[in-house]
């Protein structure tokens, strides 16, 4: 069971993000039930956040499935409603996901992860999480920025789930305590959401550095050979971090381009795979 009281105590106060979160026992995607959430709230309300015991039709990006370790993982949404200056770019709004997932992994595993661009979760290479970010409407017309996180903990998803149409499998999936740490649900939602609840207020202000600073520094992406699809023609170049805007540039032999959407991945790897 999750220990709610446990967790709102680990709380840092006076956050905005996570507080009041809703325990489901079971769902099909936790970003389904924000956005079902969002299109009731006006831009005044309290972001709504949730957390799945049992997770049937989790979703990665571009259609693709994530699953929740039958034990040991964590499945987690939250909705945060954009800025009038981000409404027509909400990216940033994905790479401080990210920042704070590497922060909360960090404080709380004593070993810094990696983050491959813009927001995968890695461990000595191998994927323990992900970021699915989407955008709803509240019920006044404005859009918010629905986030989706699946960590796994202490556990990884059975292999039975990856087939050739999911093809990452055991060889790269990997838990945060593949060190023996104890990390609870409680501990974890609380260590995120509270750097999350700081990031994200920064954002609203308009100020990306904190994240960007995170980010740049669980950044593994940077200097790698990568090939980006999704943005007209494949392209491939050398990663060289991100700009100001949270982008991602990426050298190529005659320019340098700038990736604030598509899919990227490191060379040599089919999509999906987690680099070594
Ligand atoms: C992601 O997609 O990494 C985003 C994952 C977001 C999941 C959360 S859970 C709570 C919320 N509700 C949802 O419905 N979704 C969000 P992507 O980069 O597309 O990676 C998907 C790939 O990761 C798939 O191709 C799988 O092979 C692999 N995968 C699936 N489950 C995994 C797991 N537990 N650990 C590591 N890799 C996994």
């Amino acid at each position: 069971m999750f220990a709610t009281h446990a967790y709102q105590e680990l709380l840092r106060r006076p956050g905005q993000l996570g507080i009041g979160l809703t325990v489901v026992e079971e769902v099909g995607s936790t970003n389904d039930w924000i956005k079902e959430a969002v299109g009731r709230l006006t831009v005044a309300d309290r972001p709504p956040s949730v957390l799945a015991i049992k997770q049937t039709e989790g979703r990665g990006r571009r259609g693709r499935r994530w699953f929740l370790p039958e034990e040991g993982g964590l499945a987690f949404s939250f909705g945060w409603p954009l800025p009038e200056a981000m409404i027509n770019a909400p990216g940033p709004a994905t790479l401080v996901a990210g920042a704070a997932l590497a922060a909360a992994s960090h404080a709380l595993t004593g070993a810094p992860p990696g983050l491959k661009y813009p927001n995968d979760l890695l461990v000595n290479g191998k994927k323990a999480g992900g970021v699915l970010a989407e955008r709803a409407n509240g019920a006044d017309g404005r859009p918010w920025a629905v986030v989706g996180i699946g960590v796994n903990l202490s556990g990884v998803p059975d292999e039975e789930n990856f087939d050739e149409e999911c093809p990452l499998g055991a060889a790269s999936v990997v838990s945060l305590a593949e060190e023996p740490v104890e990390i609870s649900r409680e501990q974890y939602l609380a260590a995120f959401f509270n750097a999350a609840d700081y990031l994200y207020g920064r954002l609203a202000k308009g100020d990306l550095t904190p994240a960007l600073d995170h980010f740049r520094r669980y950044d593994i992406t940077k200097g790698k050979r990568v090939t980006v699809t999704g943005m007209g023609d494949p392209f491939t170049g050398v990663a060289d971090g991100v700009d100001d805007a949270g982008a991602l540039l990426v050298r190529t032999d005659d320019e340098v381009k700038t990736v604030l959407s598509g899919e990227v991945r490191f060379d040599g790897l089919s999509s999906g795979e987690a680099p070594r």
